[in-house]
């Protein structure tokens, strides 16, 4: 199974490019991430063009941050469309992930937390509160967390804690973390976008990458 999932970030491209890239990366892949900017360009109804091309796991990144009913409006939105959606666990449980992670159950979409991310302004402010965040993230038993590659002592940290939830990374690549150095830290899947999708050759770097999972894994991390 592979442990890579390509963020689709998208810079002006027809919707087509991704669909097609969506086909061509599917075999190296465990999933596709979407975030705002695809969103907004090609609109929700473009998702089932991605999952037609490869019906592997599909993720919005939505970052959500808001108020309970406002959350979940946007989740409903998506419904049927995505497997899992991100929201930061910033906002507290009370009024917001509390009631986030109820609806989107109920509406069989994963929710996935963010622990703290992969800039360095993280630390001005997400990071300084990391316990609190945590705590959060206890409370509500989300399916997944996002914890950034680019400071593994963080996905080490969650880990140590106690968390048996997905760990998610992003940062691997473009934003300088190495291949397989956040599955080796803790994480379950490493996050990639910009080192694949502008890479000369897409498919020949994710299996690259796979290749790399293998050998921090072993044998059970191979493409799939
Ligand atoms: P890239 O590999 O091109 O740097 O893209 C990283 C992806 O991961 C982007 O889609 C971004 O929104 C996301 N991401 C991140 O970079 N850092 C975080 O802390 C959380 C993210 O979701």
């Amino acid at each position: 199974m592979s442990r890579l999932i390509v963020a689709f970030d998208p810079e002006g491209e027809p919707l087509r490019y991704w669909v097609g890239l969506a086909g061509e990366l599917c075999r190296e892949i465990w999933g596709v991430k979407v975030g705002l900017p695809f969103l907004l360009r090609y609109g929700s109804s473009s998702l089932r063009e991605i999952r037609g091309a490869c019906d592997k796991s599909l993720i919005a990144d939505l970052k959500l941050a808001d108020i309970e009913p406002v959350m979940l409006s946007s989740v409903s939105a998506l419904r049927g469309l995505v497997d899992a959606v991100i929201a930061h666990a910033f906002v507290g449980y009370a009024g917001a992930i509390e009631g986030l992670r109820r609806g989107a159950e109920e509406m069989g979409v994963k929710l996935i937390l963010v622990a703290s991310m992969s800039h360095s302004g993280s630390e001005e402010v997400i990071d300084p509160a990391f316990e609190r965040v945590l705590e959060v993230i206890r409370r509500a038993e989300p399916w997944g967390i996002v914890a950034p590659a680019t400071r593994p002592a963080v996905i080490a940290a969650i880990r140590q804690r106690g968390f048996t939830q997905k760990i998610l990374s992003p940062g691997v690549g473009a934003q300088g973390a190495l291949p397989g150095s956040a599955l080796r830290a803790g994480a379950d899947y490493e996050i990639v976008g910009r080192y694949i999708t502008r890479s000369k050759d897409p498919l020949a770097t994710a299996r690259a990458i796979n290749l790399q999972h293998q050998l921090v894994l072993g044998s059970s991390g191979g493409a799939g």
